[in-house]
């Protein structure tokens, strides 16, 4: 049943996203040198005989249609899966994958699995057709074939997915995914490969934590729609508590490990404190730490008067407390050997972790309130991470700073008010409708994902790049995933995976925000950037993320 559509859904439809120059006419492919892996280059060309070393591919455009060009001989059929949690801007991948294939060749198909890779191997499946992607342009969410976390890593997958692949006689499959789906669209192209399937495999790079990037990959999707969201709450609540004057307000933001999210959100905003992950490990900060220096600031600001402000803090922050990340990694180890561990109640769980943990782990477990140590041992996802999203690490500092203000009163050296107040945006900006960057920067993902197929390529990522320039001058190409990929322990085994790109401390992003920090610390500097807006001047409606901007001008 089709959705009633807002006004601004039924206006928003209408916008054509703007194509690269270097794709929108005719294109010829030009290769590059051959590639290695980031790390542990020797394992992982083991485990990818067929697609190692691929060299980079772009394309470039061409005055007029040469024996070069890019085409499609005869018909294709491309399958396309959206995979792991939505970022905004999905549906324009597929809508520029559906165009993509229509100008190659109006005869070319295109069918998506449905909610997630378990579409694949059961072989769920719609043909998208004009109708159905005209409904779906420019929106948010990923409710066009749904999405899924299931893992594609075993053969038996492989080969029932192939099954409805050979029975639609489709050539090749985009995987739409962040990190770990783009890691099984490798798995996956290495193994159709090895086995002459006949099936091209082509990842997109997804993901709203910001995570999945590198040299080649600028951005992941969904990053820049996602924390304009974020930012234009967090300066509502900036406003308010301005007002106010009586509130802190913490802030945990989602974004998995990495801290791009906060950051980015915290030069959108300029909060009185953003904690970064990365930081806390690169110094070796303690929970107490990191408690002792906001306590700091609530006093400092006490003392003039303030008795409000603002911490963000990035979901993953627990895990980079070197205490925590280790007693972490103990868990995951522990619970990954002990499946029973899931049938035990609450209590038994409890002494069941302390009882098999090693001592220094067990005491640090002891030490955390109750309720984040069970969160701790909560299911991790089907990929062997920690839900960070359920912990509620929010309320663990604010519970935290208060203890230790209460002390600091005692001691004379704190006089104030601390009222705390907890919010976790999240799930409230990853399906909003994607903001021009992310409309334009999608729909170019998906049209170039038609290209490397035409191209013959697999075990690519599709890549669009020189994004902080216009979208007319964006680069277009592949780039081959294995490149991307580190050896790194998942579920208590050694795994090749994209190595997650966290925040760079020597990066301009960061360094712009240290040198700022002291001073939104100390004074209200609060910047309340308002809603994303679709129509208006350029200057407002194309706007990229502060963090790309900082990286490339
Ligand atoms: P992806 O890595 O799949 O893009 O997921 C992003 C994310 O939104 C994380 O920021 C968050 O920790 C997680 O998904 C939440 O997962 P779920 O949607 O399963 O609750």
């Amino acid at each position: 049943m089709k959705s009633t559509k807002s006004i601004l859904q039924q206006k928003r439809a209408a916008y054509e996203p703007k194509l690269p120059a270097a794709i929108s006419g005719s294109v010829k492919l030009v290769e590059g040198a051959a590639t290695q892996s980031v790390a542990d280059q020797e394992e992982i060309k083991k485990l990818f005989p067929n697609t190692y070393g691929l060299p980079e591919l772009t394309f470039a455009a061409e005055a007029a249609p040469s024996a070069q060009s890019v085409k499609c001989d005869g018909t294709m059929n491309v399958g396309v899966i959206l995979s792991g949690g939505q970022a905004p801007g999905g549906h324009n991948v597929i809508s520029g994958l559906f165009d993509g294939l229509k100008k190659l060749n109006p005869d070319n198909r295109l069918y998506g699995f449905l909610m997630g890779p378990g579409g694949l191997v059961d072989h769920n499946y719609v043909e998208l057709t004009k109708d159905i992607i005209d409904d779906y342009r420019n929106t948010g969410g990923f409710d066009i074939i749904g999405s899924g976390r299931t893992k594609l890593e075993k053969v038996d997958q492989f080969e029932k997915g192939l099954v409805i692949l050979k029975e639609l006689d489709i050539k090749a499959l985009v995987i739409i995914g962040g990190d770990d789906s783009n890691t099984n669209a490798a798995v996956l192209a290495e193994y159709y490969k090895a086995h002459n399937a006949g099936v091209q495999v082509i990842g997109c790079p997804k993901t709203i934590d910001g995570d999945l990037k590198n040299e080649l990959i600028e951005t992941s999707f969904g990053f820049d729609t996602a924390t304009k969201v974020y930012s234009e709450v967090i300066g509502n609540i900036q406003r308010d508590c301005n007002s106010a004057k009586k509130y802190w307000h913490f802030i945990k933001l989602m974004g998995r490990s990495a801290s791009h999210i906060a950051l980015e959100c915290a030069l959108q905003t300029q909060p009185n404190v953003c904690i970064v992950s990365e930081e806390v490990e690169a110094k070796a900060m303690t929970l107490n730490d990191i408690v002792n220096n906001i306590a700091d600031i609530v006093a400092n600001r006490a003392a003039a008067g303030l008795n409000f402000g603002t911490v963000l803090i990035p979901e993953g922050l627990i895990e980079f407390i070197p205490a925590m990340k280790a007693l972490i990694a103990e868990l995951n180890d522990l619970l990954a050997a002990h499946a029973e561990f899931a049938s035990l109640d609450t209590e038994a769980q409890r002494a069941f972790v302390l009882k098999n943990l090693s001592k220094e782990n067990a005491a640090t477990f002891e030490s955390l309130p109750a309720g984040v140590a069970r969160q701790l041992t909560l299911d991790r996802d089907p990929h062997g991470n920690v839900q960070v999203s359920l912990i509620e690490t929010e309320k663990l500092l604010s519970e935290m700073v208060g203890k230790r203000l209460a002390q600091m009163k005692e001691e004379g050296k704190y006089v104030g008010k601390f009222s705390a107040l907890h919010h976790f945006f999240g799930y409230e900006g990853r399906c909003a409708d994607p903001s021009n960057f992310d409309a334009d920067y999608c729909y170019a993902l998906g049209f170039n994902a038609t290209l490397l197929i035409a191209s013959g390529a697999t075990g690519y990522m599709s890549s669009i790049r020189n994004l902080a320039k216009p979208s007319s001058e964006w680069q277009a190409g592949g780039i081959p995933i294995t490149m991307m990929m580190n050896i790194e322990r998942r579920h208590g085994e050694l795994k090749p995976v994209i190595k997650k790109a966290l925040v760079d401390l020597e990066g301009k992003p960061f360094k712009a925000f240290a040198e700022k920090r002291d001073l939104w610390a100390r004074e209200t500097c609060y910047v309340y950037p308002g809603p994303i807006q679709y129509f208006g001047p350029s200057e407002v409606c194309d706007r990229t993320s502060c963090t790309l901007y900082y990286e490339q001008c």
